[in-house]
């Protein structure tokens, strides 16, 4: 077994203690950062699939998710480079009445990786709280995640209540397991990203910057974080 697969493993168990060592060992040992977050990933999908099939219940799913949290949390100083300028600025967010916030996080570290500040407004976000944030950070990208098909209907009431206020220009990006291109060219968001790699290049599509190759441009777009 590879200290990868241990680390999905410890994450499977929720032990939060292993998986952040494991997490440090993989970095120390050299693993890419995308290898140890598929790692991870790879324990939250079997944890979901022993959910549905009755073999665990929540609150073995909800320490296996802190498990997966404070190893990320581990992992995020290596994906976001240190002392880079932004290049633009995004609120993001899990809509109302979902809890649910590892992918959210993830997709916010990745655009933090990205060059892009990120404003993370947490879980269970109203359209209010998602206007607001608008008007205090003047973000040019709006994050929404849904984990739930029944918050499904949350994600669309909020992009039609921020269509309905000034965003300067900001591009509203929808994402999370239940929902599809489908879905969020219906409710008229701007950008539908299956997971934390697509909503990068999603994002730096929808914000007109170079693509996340690392050639990312040294100039900051009008009313970017500086
Ligand atoms: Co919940 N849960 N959960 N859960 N949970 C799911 C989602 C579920 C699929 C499990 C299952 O039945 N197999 C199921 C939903 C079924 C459905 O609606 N179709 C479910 C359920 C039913 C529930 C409860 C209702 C259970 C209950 O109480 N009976 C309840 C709801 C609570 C609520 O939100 N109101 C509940 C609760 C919980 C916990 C609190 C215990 C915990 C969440 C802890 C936390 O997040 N802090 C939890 C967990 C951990 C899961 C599973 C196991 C893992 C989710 C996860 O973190 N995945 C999940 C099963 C599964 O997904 N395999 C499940 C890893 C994460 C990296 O992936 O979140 O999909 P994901 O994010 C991806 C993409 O979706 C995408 O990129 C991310 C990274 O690649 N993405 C975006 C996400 N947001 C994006 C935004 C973007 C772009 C891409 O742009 C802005």
């Amino acid at each position: 077994m590879t200290d990868l697969d241990d680390l999905t493993a410890a994450i499977e168990a929720g032990d939060r203690d292993l998986a952040v060592e494991l997490t440090s060992a993989a970095i120390t040992a050299g693993h890419g950062p995308q290898a140890i977050l598929d790692a991870m990933t790879a324990a939250m999908d079997d944890v979901g699939d022993r959910f549905q099939a009755n073999l665990i219940f929540v609150p073995e799913m909800l320490v296996s998710a802190r498990a997966m949290r404070e190893a990320m949390a581990r992992l995020e100083p290596v994906l976001v480079e240190a002392g880079i300028r932004p290049e633009a600025r995004a609120v993001i967010g899990t809509v109302r009445g979902d809890l649910h916030d590892i992918g959210k996080n993830l997709v916010a570290m990745m655009w933090r990786g990205a060059h892009i500040e990120v404003i993370d407004l947490g879980v269970n976000v109203t359209a209010e709280q998602f206007i607001a944030a608008v008007a205090t950070h003047r973000p040019q990208l709006i994050g929404l995640s849904a984990l739930l098909t029944t918050t499904m209907p949350s994600m669309r009431s909020i992009v039609e209540a921020l269509r309905r206020v000034d965003l300067g220009g900001a591009r509203i990006v929808v994402g999370g397991a239940p929902v599809t291109e489908e879905f969020a060219t219906v409710i008229g968001a701007d950008g539908f990203a299956q997971d934390a790699g697509a909503a990068v290049v999603v994002a730096r599509r929808l914000l007109g910057l170079s693509d996340a190759s690392g050639d990312a441009p040294d100039r900051a777009p009008s009313g970017a974080a500086s």
